[in-house]
């Protein structure tokens, strides 16, 4: 605090301090001095990318304020924090957040218009910031804007990809990855040269003793790779509470851009050590649901988990207190197994570095720590082989065994009965090459690990962690179900619906509460109000048909169903029994006379969602949706009746485009598989319908909107082994209107059958892991139903406003406050109008 202004002169100061924009003059003068200045553009030369720059900009400028602000009285303030470890945070465009959660956008749409730009134009200039694949990642950003919204001291750590998710083209039906370089122009960045740690790698373990006969262990030689800090900015809503997200960049340490070599001519094996340093924050790992077990993703997660302690404990090593209080002033949330070696170092900081004895430390690491599981699906269950850990990480191994140890004796001490267990739950799986299983280091050193929905909390119990429930009793294990924020996937997805929203319930304050959604089902009559629904989800279709119209060249019917299902291509989400539906409809639509045609609900089906590049089957999927499309659209008999699309390039910011304009969307993992989805929830917010399987969050949605108003079907989780077991032992039938289905492939009416034929025969020949089979009856007897129930426009319309009011449960913020409860144990920390 050397450098504070002196009190004396603290008057001037804030006299100069910019203040908000109190009118669309105040911004477009703060926009165009930007355009000029910062980017030397002038009115002859200024396109919507330099409008969205001014405009980010000027936003930034007041954001920045807010920021500074939050994290004096953070610091002062001497509370507890909370710090969340994510390997992926999804956070797609910032400036028309920003300008909702500072309740500026309006202002910001007059000064733009005045000076010749429709904000809406500027708004998509933007490039998503894609650093996550799917749920887990989006969550992470849900999480950081409630903890933001709900004034929490509440700090993102993650890693800054040069690349994220990669851009997905389709290309003659297939999908081709390009790479997504985001960073040319990204205002919501700040970088922090002077922010920095060395992160050692490789290298050996030394033991010896100091003078009073105390063993010292040092870890030694090796490499070491700088870790730069790079600050965003994440406003919270209705608040003046600017929280930060930071993400670190690695470069080489600045010993090793080694002047030596330079000055000896070496310079171009200079330059490679620069570039391999900057390999390690260079891409995300485009893998969801599935563990690849590459060692630049362990140097990722050791660099990334590093850097984070380093910081953490800085930031506590400043308040003076004593270690025996860190528990109690830094929570830390692990998002899923990723950031596991974070238990371990700051293990190794407290006995290595402090000098704590281990249990002592070993008490501080499992108060701090809480671990979030995303999944049961064996393959994405993160495993590191021993000798990598030994080559890369040799301390962290040793430390690795000594928790082992422990733990091992504990459990041999409580159980002594049961041999078996030990090896089970053993951290090191004992095959070969020996396994570091992280699930198990993440459970053993945190007090709470928790699912995402309660189907998959109570199957974690049950199955992958039953073990640990006995070890240590149920109450470690707990359930918060998921939920997003009503700000992005509503106000900000559907301004419209959250303007009407407002003008029932007397005001936003839903966007804050989203509980109090529920005063509408008093509205439910009102049939003014009911028209202004129907033409705003209307206009919602419109303006997805017209996105589709540009991107894949089709004329969509917006009076049409919209059947919709966006996410990861995945077997379990079996974006497979869809297609097969569509080809089900397309078929009873070839052979349907004249009449029977007039009566069907005209229906477009859309696709949308990332294949990861290895994973084949899922490709194939996109493929045969591709060729679907291709004959079904061009089919002069169907018309109207059937379309087929997928959308390229599934991400954040088309998800704010597509879920405000669903009749139905579709949720149907194999039961037992989708810990939680997200999506699901996201479209009922938005007055759409779904149809879905007894899985995830599903369950829990039709739990609070009513069974009237959700289309389930298909098997249960507790069926699923026993349809598994019938599978492999032969004793089932195929599918009967499946197998018109594969008939129609294999004679080739959607191309080359050569090319589906791993798809089909996975059904039909290689045991249908995922049930495809056993739920297709099921599944096209419901889309049935969805024909009948959709042609009653009245009904369906009270089912979708009803569903809407019920879903106030499924808010982050709702989410947040459980965590801040039952696992971090921090309070929110109300905002000072004037920072210190
Ligand atoms: C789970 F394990 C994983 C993973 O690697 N990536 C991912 O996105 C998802 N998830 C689950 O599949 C969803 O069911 C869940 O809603 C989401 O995480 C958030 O919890």
């Amino acid at each position: 605090v050397e450098a504070s202004i002196p009190e004396p002169q603290r008057e001037a100061w804030k006299k100069f301090t910019p203040k908000p924009f109190t009118s669309p003059d105040e911004f477009s003068k703060e926009a165009v001095r930007h355009i000029e200045t910062t980017l030397a553009r002038s009115l002859f030369n200024c396109d919507e990318t330099a409008a969205y720059s001014g405009t980010a900009l000027a936003f930034r400028d007041r954001l920045v304020l807010d920021w500074n602000k939050t994290q004096q009285n953070q610091t002062f303030a001497d509370q507890k924090r909370v710090y969340y470890l994510s390997l992926e945070f999804l956070m797609g465009r910032a400036l028309d957040n920003a300008m909702l959660n500072v309740g500026q956008k309006e202002t910001a749409r007059q000064g733009l218009a005045d000076i010749g730009f429709r904000i809406e134009d500027v708004i998509q200039q933007e490039h998503d910031a894609a650093l996550g694949n799917g749920g887990l990642g989006r969550l992470a950003a849900c999480f950081l804007d409630s903890m933001a919204s709900l004034n929490y001291p509440a700090w993102g750590y993650g890693l800054r990809y040069r690349y994220g998710i990669f851009k997905q083209e389709i290309v003659d039906g297939y999908q081709v990855e390009v790479p997504d370089y985001w960073l040319d122009f990204n205002p919501w960045e700040f970088p922090r040269h002077d922010i920095t740690v060395d992160i050692q790698f490789y290298g050996h373990v030394n033991r010896f003793q100091d003078d009073t006969g105390k063993t010292i262990t040092q870890w030694e030689g090796g490499e070491i790779v700088q870790a730069v800090a790079y600050d965003v900015p994440v406003p919270g809503y209705d608040t003046p509470t600017c929280n930060n997200l930071r993400l670190w960049g690695s470069k080489a340490a600045s010993g090793e851009f080694d002047f030596q070599k330079f000055n000896s001519g070496e310079y171009e094996s200079s330059v490679a050590d620069q570039q391999r340093a900057e390999t390690i924050s260079a891409v995300l790992y485009p893998n969801d649901n599935l563990d690849r077990g590459k060692e630049l993703r362990l140097k990722q997660q050791y660099f990334w988990c590093a850097a984070s302690l380093y910081d953490i404990v800085r930031r506590f090593k400043k308040t003076k207190r004593a270690w025996a209080d860190f528990s109690s002033q830094v929570a830390i949330q692990l998002n899923d197994t990723h950031p596991t070696l974070a238990i371990v170092e700051l293990q190794r900081i407290l006995v290595d570095q402090e000098g704590l004895e281990w249990d002592e430390a070993w008490n501080i690491v499992q108060n701090t720590f809480g671990y979030t599981n995303h999944t049961v699906l064996p393959e994405a269950l993160e495993k590191w082989s021993v000798p990598l850990m030994q080559h890369l990480l040799p301390r962290h191994l040793q430390i690795i065994y000594e928790i082992n140890l422990f733990f091992l004796q504990y459990v041999e001490r409580n159980f002594p009965k049961d041999r078996e267990m030990l090896g089970r739950v053993s951290i090191i799986e004992e095959s070969q090459p020996k396994m570091v299983r992280m699930a198990h280091i993440a459970i053993v050193g945190s007090h709470k690990v928790n699912g995402v929905a309660e189907l998959h909390s109570d199957l974690i119990k049950t199955t992958i962690f039953k073990d640990f429930v006995k070890i240590y009793g149920p109450d470690k294990f707990t359930n918060v179900t998921n939920g997003i924020t009503p700000r992005r996937w509503l106000h900000q997805a559907n301004p419209k619906l959250s303007e009407l929203i407002a003008s029932k319930l007397g005001g936003h304050g839903f966007l804050k509460d989203l509980t109090g959604l529920h005063k509408l089902e008093s509205f439910v009559d009102d049939k003014d109000f009911r028209k202004e629904w129907s033409e705003i989800k209307y206009a919602n279709k419109v303006r997805l048909a017209k996105l589709i119209k540009d991107a894949n060249g089709v004329t969509v019917n917006p009076a049409a169903l919209f059947d919709i299902q966006v996410k990861r291509i995945h077997e379990y989400k079996r974006q497979q029994l869809n297609i097969f539906g569509v080809i089900h409809r397309y078929l009873a639509i070839k052979e349907m006379s004249p009449e029977e045609r007039k009566k069907l609900a005209p229906r477009v089906s859309i696709f949308g969602g990332k294949a990861a590049p290895g994973y084949w089957m899922a490709k194939t999927v996109i493929h045969l949706i591709n060729q679907v499309g291709k004959v079904v659209n061009n089919d002069k008999d169907v018309g109207d009746l059937l379309k087929v699309i997928f959308l390229e390039d599934y991400n954040v910011s088309k998800a704010e485009i597509i879920c405000p304009a669903s009749d139905i969307s579709e949720h149907i993992s194999t039961a037992g598989t989708e810990a939680s989805g997200t999506s699901n929830m996201k479209f009922v917010l938005n007055g759409g319908l779904i149809i879905g399987t007894c899985d995830g969050a599903n369950i829990e949605i039709t739990r609070e909107i009513g069974e009237n108003n959700i289309f389930l079907f298909g098997n249960l989780a507790e069926d699923v082994d026993e349809l598994r077991h019938a599978h492999l032992y032969g004793e089932y039938t195929l599918d009967s209107g499946l197998n018109k289905v594969f008939e129609a492939i294999r004679g080739g009416m959607f191309g080359d059958a050569n090319a589906f034929s791993a798809l089909v025969n996975g059904i039909v020949d290689h045991g249908d892991y995922y049930l495809v089979s056993d739920d297709f009856a099921s599944y096209c007897q419901t889309h049935d139903l969805i024909d009948e129930a959709y042609k009653n426009q009245e009904e369906w319309l009270t089912k979708c406003i009803t569903s809407v009011a019920r879903m106030g449960f499924f808010s982050s913020d709702r989410c947040i406050d459980e965590y801040a409860e039952m696992i971090w144990n921090v309070e929110p920390l109300v905002p000072k109008e004037n920072g210190a």
